[in-house]
């Protein structure tokens, strides 16, 4: 199993596809062996990751996501660029996902060799979608990918789920500013390193150039997340390839600022300090869970809770005193 997982990370180090694919299968596997040997392997790969820029993308259904991803992520290999795209959808075991459409959308940098799309695992809780996306990120940065692109397609917890693991948080916004200002989370806004008005293009453009002030505005009035960089407002036409030279630009503008006040390395520090504490809390779940007294315990403690007959506190109470004896 050793020697088998040395030659694993060789050949994800020397940017296999299929490699870099068997991996991430492994990580999400559920098998407690495979698991055991993915994570491994992840540990042997961790000292090669985190060279790359780790950009998170969100917007609501119809934003142009995929258009813009597609757009970007072509426009950055031809500037000698790998890209890397994670999907994060939470929804996608109830709905399949929008894989579909995505691969139909992100056709030409799907079947690009320096592009690399996974589709969002399908693990039920959060958290569990959060480590595997976190993983597979790192997977790829070890493959060679210096430009990995995390979208969300959540409206709400999950966008906060990826700003915890990108370096810059960009947002998506359609032409029609107050329609989307109240559809738009305003807390997704606050997160936002960077707002690109999309579908600025035919009749379009002049509502997009409004937008644009609209969200200067309105971003004015919101706390910035970081201390040397203001956020951004700008313009693009994902569907016509416009504005990609400008967001990138922004993009280093960004990463410059941030590397020179330190801010940059600061932030991934304490995002590390909390993927260790999210790990922690998860295996402490898992092993309170698993144990035979409280899985005995908890239907009958749930229902006992949920009807009124005993308080959520003592029911709490007595499952975390039987973990403890
Ligand atoms: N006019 C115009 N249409 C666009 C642009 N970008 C995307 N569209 C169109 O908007 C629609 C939605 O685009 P998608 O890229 O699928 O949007 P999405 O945000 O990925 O949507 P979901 O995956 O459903 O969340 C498609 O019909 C696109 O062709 C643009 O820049 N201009
Ligand atoms: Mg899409």
């Amino acid at each position: 199993m050793v020697r088998n997982s040395v030659s694993a990370q060789e050949q994800i180090l020397q940017g296999n596809r299929r490699a870099i694919a068997k991996a991430i299968t492994l990580l999400e596997s559920t098998r407690p062996e495979s698991f055991e040997q993915g994570q491994e392997l992840l540990e042997s790969l961790l000292p090669h990751a985190g060279q790359a820029l780790r950009i998170g993308i969100t917007g609501v259904p119809g934003v142009g996501k995929s258009t813009f991803i597609e757009a970007f992520g072509l426009f950055l290999i031809e500037q000698g660029h790998r890209v890397a795209v994670l999907a994060v959808d939470p929804s996608s075991q109830l709905t399949g996902g929008s894989i579909m459409g995505d691969k139909t959308r992100m056709n030409e940098l799907a079947q690009h060799p320096d592009a690399f799309i996974r589709p969002s695992p399908s693990s039920g809780i959060m958290g569990g979608v959060a480590r595997k996306t976190r993983e597979t990120m790192l997977v790829c940065e070890a493959a060679g990918y210096d430009v990995v692109i995390v979208e969300t397609v959540g409206v709400g917890q999950s966008e906060t789920m990826v700003a915890s693991m990108v370096d810059l948080f960009l947002l998506l916004m359609l032409p029609n500013a107050g329609d989307e200002l109240q559809g738009i989370k305003k807390g997704v806004l606050e997160l936002a390193d960077l707002v690109v008005v999309n579908k600025s293009d035919g009749k379009q453009e002049s509502l997009a150039k409004t937008a644009q002030a609209e969200y200067r505005k309105a971003l004015h009035l919101l706390p910035s997340t970081k201390t040397t960089w203001t956020p951004q407002i700008l313009r693009c036409s994902a569907l016509e390839k416009q504005g990609m030279d400008k967001i990138w630009e922004a993009v280093k503008s960004f990463r410059n600022a941030l590397q020179s006040s330190g801010e940059w390395e600061e932030q991934r520090q304490t995002q590390t300090g909390k993927w260790m504490w999210s790990l922690v809390e998860e295996g402490l779940l898992t092993n309170f869970c698993n144990h035979p007294e409280i899985q005995k315990q908890i239907p009958e403690l749930e229902q006992a809770v949920e009807s009124g007959k005993m308080l959520p506190t003592t029911a709490a109470r007595k499952l975390l005193d039987s973990w403890q004896t």
